[in-house]
């Protein structure tokens, strides 16, 4: 019997990618310098795409596979995958939720932890001997018993909130509605409110068009130049220009970030702040969580393709 075809949008781990290639063709689009003519030329056979959270699948490449049946991310968000594209045409879809929430989190407090006490600073103090040179380093800001905002209260801004709580602060959050699991923390309806009420403002929102440019200006005005936002989302739901402008006239105090516009091409804006921590798109980036994730990718296509219920549909 001929094997499967699959196109695969963007590279893997050497793990993944021999589990794969021992099951399935693999047709590797990020390989392929002239994109169409690789879809004229492959797209008639391919019956699934795996893909990449931040990669996803728009309409130009499900249009051109006419026997496209899934599409499985190897993420929790599928804000890149056209959903109304895969819909019209009954193509399913699929995510890795769960394995990646704690590593998420784990990242997000981190970031705060890093940016407030100034680590990285701290460590360039200490390798280019200003530490021997000039003596102790400049004082940085204090985290426990502050308080902080979670925009979204969901998987994964449960479990930062969680892990917050163990420094003591004080938390709020916002989401569509209170949580019945969120029973120590306050609900606060509005992202302005929320901001204004926060020295630090984690965005761990799941990204759709409804939260596009949801920490606008007004968000970050709220925030303030003693506050921090943080964010282990995505790019869209921050207006990327206002928070720019905001930390290069220190109306916001700092940001530490994972996710930006056209990455990994950032704006190179953030480059030359000193007020912002970068970090490249790595919050489900360990290896025991990136080994779940691709087990679920291939979980989910077997069970596709030998007609059982998929372990993770988001459609
Ligand atoms: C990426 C992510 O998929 O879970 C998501 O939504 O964006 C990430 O886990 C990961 O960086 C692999 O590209």
């Amino acid at each position: 019997m001929s094997r499967i075809e699959i196109l695969q949008v963007g590279p893997y781990p050497a793990w993944d990618e021999e589990r794969l290639n021992a099951t399935f063709t693999m047709h590797r689009y990020f390989e392929a310098s002239d994109k169409v003519a690789f879809l004229a030329q492959h797209g008639s056979n391919i019956r699934a795409i795996a893909t990449r959270g931040e990669l996803g699948a728009n309409r130009v490449m499900i249009e051109a596979l006419p026997k496209l049946e899934v599409i499985c991310v190897y993420g929790v968000g599928f804000d890149a995958v056209d959903l109304a594209a895969a819909r019209e045409r009954g193509i399913r879809v699929t995510n890795t939720p769960d394995v990646l929430t704690k590593d998420v989190a784990d990242l997000g407090v981190a970031m705060m932890l890093a940016q407030a006490r100034g680590m990285i600073g701290g460590e360039g103090w200490v390798r280019s001997g200003d530490w021997a040179r000039k003596g102790l380093y400049p004082l940085q800001s204090r985290v426990h018993c502050k308080r902080a905002g979670i925009l979204g209260l969901g998987r994964i801004g449960f479990e930062v909130a969680k892990r917050l709580s163990g420094f003591d602060m004080e938390i709020a959050y916002s989401d569509v509605g209170p949580k019945d699991y969120a029973k120590d923390w306050t609900f606060v309806a509005d992202p302005v409110a929320l901001a204004g009420r926060s020295d630090f403002l984690f965005v761990t929102l799941a990204a759709s068009a409804d939260t596009r440019h949801i920490v606008g200006s007004k968000v970050i005005e709220a925030l303030g130049p003693e506050g921090m936002l943080i964010n282990i989302s995505r790019s869209s739901n921050i207006d990327e220009k206002a928070l720019l402008d905001a930390l290069e006239n220190r109306t916001l105090g700092s940001a530490a970030l994972d996710v930006f516009e056209g990455e990994p091409n950032l704006d190179p804006r953030f480059l030359a702040l000193d007020n912002v921590l970068l970090q490249p798109h790595m919050a489900s980036g360990t290896v025991e969580t990136r080994k779940a994730m691709g087990a679920l990718v291939f979980d989910n296509l077997s069970a596709h393709f030998d007609g059982r219920p998929l372990p993770t549909p988001v459609l």
